[in-house]
């Protein structure tokens, strides 16, 4: 499918908001396992985009597999310290595994925990505000999925799909994608009919997830959220990055388009 941006709106937008999702970074059978081939081929591609990026990675067979084991949502909740320290500290590992992935393939990671630009569930709106001009010198700003201190003793887990929603609705990105290990989203599971295109006069029905934080049905309804605001939504399949690329630079794209 090509797609075409209005040059006025391409103009003013100038940054690029890219999810990976825990499926396309780790193992998702494997406990505590990266993978370290996806990721590499990721930021090889995402090297040759000329457009500040802003990435956001989700927790994968890390911090999920923590969290369902402390039994920790995203619902704010008094929690054992211990499950809370497993928790970030995967969180942090994964997030160092990618750092440096991207720097061996040339680009400026620039590490943003997301308690830099939140306090408690509240963003804080002038701290995002920064994120767009970091990425404008070059470097490429990686927020990540994480447990959050909530305040009054509780915390709760902030994914990484509810980042992209936040950090969109406040900097109006010029496009958002989502990259998973499927190649969009499909019509039901059994079906595995591809969607190309979703818009709000065309529903789609979520597939059911077992991540703490909802999976697809999250990511869809952040998705949906997105592109009522004005920016274009992909989903693609990371085991092609060339997909991520063709999106950016709108070529013949393959996965599916919220508008
Ligand atoms: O994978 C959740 O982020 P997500 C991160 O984007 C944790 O849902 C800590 C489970």
């Amino acid at each position: 499918m090509i797609y075409f941006l209005k040059p006025s709106i391409a103009l003013l937008k100038i940054m690029i908001l890219i999810k990976l999702g825990g499926s396309i970074i780790t193992n998702k059978e494997k406990p505590l396992t990266p993978n370290r081939n996806s990721i590499k081929k990721i930021a090889a591609s995402l090297k040759n985009v000329n457009e500040p990026l802003v990435i956001v990675h989700g927790g994968g067979s890390f911090g999920h597999y923590w969290s369902v084991k402390y039994d920790m949502h995203t619902k704010p909740q008094r929690h054992e310290a211990k499950g809370v320290s497993y928790v970030k500290n995967s969180m942090v590992e994964l997030n160092s595994i990618i750092l440096e992935s991207f720097l061996e393939s040339g680009l400026k990671p620039y590490c943003l925990p997301p308690s830099d630009f939140m306090m408690g569930d509240k963003p804080l709106i002038k701290k995002i505000k920064e994120i767009p001009k970091i990425a404008k010198t070059g470097l490429t700003p990686i927020s990540y999925g994480d447990v959050m201190w909530f305040g009054k003793n509780k915390f709760y887990i902030l994914s990484g799909d509810r980042i992209m929603g936040i950090l969109s609705k406040i900097l109006h990105p010029r496009l958002a994608i989502f990259v998973t290990n499927v190649d969009g989203v499909y019509s039901d599971m059994k079906s595995k009919r591809l969607l190309s295109e979703i818009t709000k006069e065309k529903p789609v029905t979520s597939e059911v997830s077992m991540d703490v934080t909802g999976g697809m049905s999250r990511k869809i309804k952040e998705a949906f959220n997105i592109s009522k605001n004005g920016t274009n939504v992909f989903f693609v399949n990371g085991n092609a990055p060339k997909r991520i690329t063709n999106a950016i630079n709108g070529k013949s794209f393959e996965g599916t388009i919220f508008r």
